[in-house]
């Protein structure tokens, strides 16, 4: 068994990776994740992934549901961390995962994949929990940094974590943009990462205090200067897993099942198939009793 294998078998059990192995495992993320455009090109057949935030026995429920990678192809939308009580090792899996089988799996950033969200949110927290120091923390948020920001499938799909922005036109105007930073607070890339789509004309003040709200006919506009069928993002809770807007022109997918153990919604997958046709597919927490959550974790000050 290679390295990266054991690090997956370990992973899939929940067990996080001794501080060295993060180490390696970072380093060469970073080599694979540096040579990737701003707008990965992705192939069909491929499964769509919302939020997950660290809800990792959620994503194993995930797996169960859409196949093991690499048997499918996966495409994750961000918000891999914060909130859930696994960020390590929901995030240090996907990245085992990308290292070792590169071309079955696409990471995008969401913007809790920045230094200042994971410091309020839980991520910083659980690494001086788990580590004893925030070497971890720094590792993990420098890979951040080299993720893309989008990608669009078979050139007709468009996918981004949070929306559009009105900087952005032409998909040109993407590729253009320097990614390896931290998330700014204003400008195109920050917009891809917070905007959200809203019923609404034009563009709108966001009340999230970052990024842009941006109606049916902003998203049509740039779904026809580009000639892409739809948009496919993630960023917010939806109660039934996922929400179909502009006559189809945006979806919503979300994949973390009871959000931060207590909301008790749905969550989805997004199956495209060789034709772009859609299929969701809905799946449940994971059993909290075997989670073993109860007893075990302390319950942290934002959940409160
Ligand atoms: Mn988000």
């Amino acid at each position: 068994m290679s390295d990266f294998d054991q690090w997956i078998a370990k992973l899939k059990n929940c067990q996080f990776l001794p501080e060295q192995e993060v180490i390696q495992l970072c380093t060469k993320a970073k080599e694979i994740l540096i040579s990737e455009s701003n707008v990965e090109i992705v192939h069909t057949p491929v499964t769509i992934c919302g939020d997950i935030h660290g809800q990792f026995h959620d994503l194993i429920e995930l797996f169960k549901v859409g196949g093991d990678c690499p048997d499918t192809n996966y495409l994750f939308l961000g918000d891999l961390v914060d909130r859930g009580f696994n960020s390590v090792e929901t995030f240090l899996l996907l990245l085992a995962f990308k290292v070792r089988f590169p071309d079955r799996i696409t990471i995008i950033r969401g913007n809790h994949e920045s230094r200042q969200t994971t410091q309020v949110y839980g991520f910083y927290d659980e690494c001086q929990r788990k580590y004893g120091s925030a070497n971890v923390w720094r590792y993990c948020t420098d890979v951040f940094d080299y993720l893309t920001i989008s990608a669009v499938i078979e050139n007709r799909v468009f996918c981004v974590h949070g929306g559009l922005s009105p900087n952005i036109v032409e998909i040109d105007d993407v590729k253009s943009l320097d990614r390896k930073q931290e998330v700014p607070h204003e400008g195109a890339m920050c917009d891809l990462l917070w905007s959200d789509p809203e019923d609404i004309n034009g563009w709108g003040v966001s009340p999230r205090g970052a990024g842009y709200i941006f109606g049916g006919d902003i998203t049509t506009e740039f779904n026809k200067t580009n000639s892409y069928d739809f948009i496919c993002r993630a960023h917010q809770l939806v109660l039934e897993g996922y929400k179909t807007m502009f006559d189809d022109q945006l979806v919503t997918v979300w994949s973390a099942p009871n959000y931060c153990y207590r909301v008790g919604n749905q969550a989805s997958i997004l199956e495209l198939d060789d034709n772009l046709e859609k299929k969701f597919k809905i799946f449940l927490a994971a059993n909290v009793e075997q989670r073993g959550l109860i007893g075990r974790h302390p319950v942290p000050d934002y959940f409160l």
